[in-house]
């Protein structure tokens, strides 16, 4: 076939573009190597085997499907079941200890904060510093005489501080958020003996049970990867959210700009990529500063364009409406136009190729932590430490504005960018949909009820090189819009709803069902809401909670008409991800395939028997428009059992009744 011929590799147009800049200029990228290099079929199944050095033993399914018995087994007898449910574990364990290793830093520059010890970072957010200080028991009034009074600020903030960091390595008891979990659900983490002690300890004893010879049994292996993932989704990922918020202020929505055409051609150009917004917070005051912008005017730039790539970029346009240039397959193609004078990364979803990308430019590749570092290309490493974090982040600033002098090649950033709206938080959401007066999530719930919004979905997750990037997210996610399904979006997926105009209040119309288009239209929101960086996805999860508590839809997040989905995902953390929405009652679909197809009986725990133990399952479908009917389907199936199913018939009739009366009036 002709390349022209070939299925566009993505839906993004300025990827397109970049992709042929990448050609002509024969740069491989990711999307090449997907051609060329096919992934292995047994591992795809989740049926390999390498934990011990007697194998690696392969159990792929025979050609002909399982006839009688499943006899399958590694040399130590390992059966398909065991070894698939060990290795998707330990996805989760990685997914899970990613996620918190990432909390943990945070909550550290927290704490160096409070004591004072670090002069750059300060806590902002002093209401919600209180809120929090109160899930985790600690006093915010002191008495004074026969009065009580708010504690000192400083005082609370060193207790939560000391607290939160302590849940890494606490060895019993529970994690303090999972009493933020709705009563139901938490009562029956309890029952089932899978609320999570401490975060380290989960994730450790997972790579304890999946060593050789340990944990045989893989519905208790599925039980502590629920404990796991738990740790990481209401404790490591929601430290790091709340901390977040504490130190660099609670996003509310504010106007950013998505995608490569966001660089510009007589500026410095920086992209930070990577995850932790500690790292990019201060280099968002480097940029700002004078002296950095004489020192780029002085080397001939109109001053300093930074951009985000992945979820620091998710955290930056959040807080400060910096824009973003691309998601995760972008990250090679941004060095591609070759107007990057710095990527600095920090950890996480980072391609080791773009080093080698950035050798056939002039970009410097800019590495900052002393957990990721990089041997190929020409990467520099400047170490980022919290106690000098802006010192270090102006060294960072100053060696892309030198650089910018060294621009070699031909420069081609495509035009393409597009306006959205992001930063919604699952306290946001409850004024914009409460008003400030009521501030609550009754008004949401009402129209859950009422029939005009169907239910809720969560879309977040990666992009994927198997798949078409972009499009199963896309797809996906106006198919919920148009069944009048309200979409929480993250990450990669929050990227590429941006880049396609989904974020914009404007998008109601266009896109969506009459009810939910009247709703957005309303309160002038998004019929998406973007809600943060993947560690955000326990925005989500305290969403979910929110509604439960205002009432009306159950009791527990499992009985709400709500379902997951990460239609092209690929990371570690994405697993973690699935399986702590799945503990918390949700039905998680992913797209791609999961690796468990080689392990029958496995599978069928996960995408069935699962529901009756925890409230939520698995399941997967490649096919987007498949998953969005499946997700219908689970969505409609929780509002028949809360009684509310006819409600929604009545407004879908109200809205056919009023269109014909349009018509009627209009042939009038
Ligand atoms: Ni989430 Fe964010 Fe993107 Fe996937 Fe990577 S950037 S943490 S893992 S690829 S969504
Ligand atoms: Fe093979 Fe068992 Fe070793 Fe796995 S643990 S590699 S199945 S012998």
């Amino acid at each position: 076939m002709a390349e022209t011929e070939k299925t566009p590799k993505s839906v993004d147009p300025a990827t397109l573009k970049m992709l042929e800049k990448a050609a002509q200029e024969k740069i491989s990228t990711i999307f090449d190597r997907a051609e060329t290099m096919k992934p292995c079929n047994i591992g795809e199944q989740g049926t390999c085997c390498k934990i011990c050095a007697q194998g690696p033993c392969r159990l792929p399914l025979p050609k002909k499907g399982i006839e009688g018995e499943d006899t399958r087994v590694g040399l130590c007898g390992a059966t398909p079941n065991t070894i698939a449910a060990r290795n998707f574990a330990r996805m989760v364990a990685a997914g899970a200890a990613a996620h918190s290793d990432h909390g943990r830093v945070v909550a550290e520059v927290f704490l160096a904060a409070a004591r004072g010890e670090s002069k750059d970072y300060t806590i902002k957010d002093t209401k919600k510093l209180v809120q929090v200080a109160k899930d985790f028991d600690i006093p915010v009034t002191v008495k004074e005489g026969d009065k009580e009074v708010p504690r000192d600020t400083r005082e609370i903030a060193v207790e939560l501080g000391e607290k939160a960091l302590a849940e890494w390595g606490r060895q019993e008891g529970e994690i303090y958020f999972a009493k933020r979990a709705p009563k139901a659900r938490y009562d029956l983490w309890k029952k089932l003996g899978i609320i999570p002690r401490g975060i380290d300890r989960e994730v450790v004893e997972i790579m304890h049970r999946t060593h050789m010879g340990v944990d045989q049994d893989y519905e208790n292996i599925v039980k502590q990867c629920s404990r796991a993932a738990l740790a990481d989704g209401w404790a490591g990922s929601m430290i790091a959210t709340e901390l977040q918020d504490i130190l660099f202020g609670s996003p509310v929505p504010i106007h950013g700009e998505i995608n490569l055409g966001v660089l510009k051609k007589d500026t410095v150009n920086i992209i930070v990529h990577g995850h932790e917004p500690l790292l990019s917070e201060m280099i968002v005051v480097a940029s700002r500063d004078p002296e950095m912008l004489k020192l780029a005017e002085s080397k001939g730039a109109k001053g300093i364009t930074l951009a985000g790539m992945c979820c620091t970029a998710n955290e930056v346009l959040m807080r400060h409406g910096m824009p973003i240039a691309g998601n995760y397959l972008q990250q090679e193609l941004a060095i591609i136009t070759g107007a990057v004078d710095a990527m600095v990364v920090d950890v996480q979803c980072i391609m080791e190729n773009i080093a080698n990308v950035a050798t056939c430019y002039h970009t410097k590749i800019v590495t900052t932590n002393p957990r990721a570092k990089m041997k190929s290309g020409q990467t520099v490493h400047i170490e980022f430490n919290e106690h000098h974090a802006l010192e270090d982040a102006k060294k960072i600033v100053r060696t892309a504005i030198e650089n910018f002098p060294n621009r070699k090649a031909e420069i081609l950033i495509p035009d393409e960018k597009k306006m959205m709206v992001a930063g919604f938080t699952f306290e946001s959401i409850n004024y914009h949909l409460g008003g400030t007066y009521r501030g609550s999530y009754v008004p949401l719930n009402d129209n859950i009820i009422n029939g005009r919004i169907r239910g809720i979905a969560g879309v977040v997750g990666c992009n994927n090189a198997r798949t078409m990037h972009d499009s199963a997210h896309l797809t996906l996610v106006k198919e919920l819009l148009k069944n009048d399904v309200i979409v929480l979006t993250t990450g990669c997926n929050a990227m590429a709803c941006g880049k396609a105009g989904l974020l914009t209040p404007e998008a109601a119309k266009e896109f969506c069902g009459g009810g939910l288009a009247e709703v957005c239209e309303a309160v002038g929101i998004p019929p998406v809401l973007h809600m943060g960086s993947c560690v955000d996805n326990s925005r989500i999860l305290m969403a979910a909670t929110a509604v439960v508590k205002a009432g009306g839809l159950g009791n527990d997040i499992s009985d709400l008409p709500a379902a997951g989905a990460a239609p092209e995902w690929m990371s570690e953390k994405a697993i973690s991800i699935g399986q702590y929405f799945v503990a918390s009652g949700v039905y998680t679909i992913f797209g791609v395939g999961l690796p468990v197809t080689g392990a029958p009986v496995f599978q069928d725990y996960l995408f069935n028997k699962l529901e009756g133990i925890v409230g939520g399952k698995w399941d997967v479908a490649v096919d987007p428009y498949e998953m969005a009917k499946k997700m219908l389907a689970h969505i409609d199936k929780k509002r028949k059992a809360l009684g509310i199913d006819k409600a929604r018939e009545r407004v879908l009739f109200d809205m056919e009744a009023r269109r014909k009366l349009a018509e009627e009036e209009a042939a009038a």
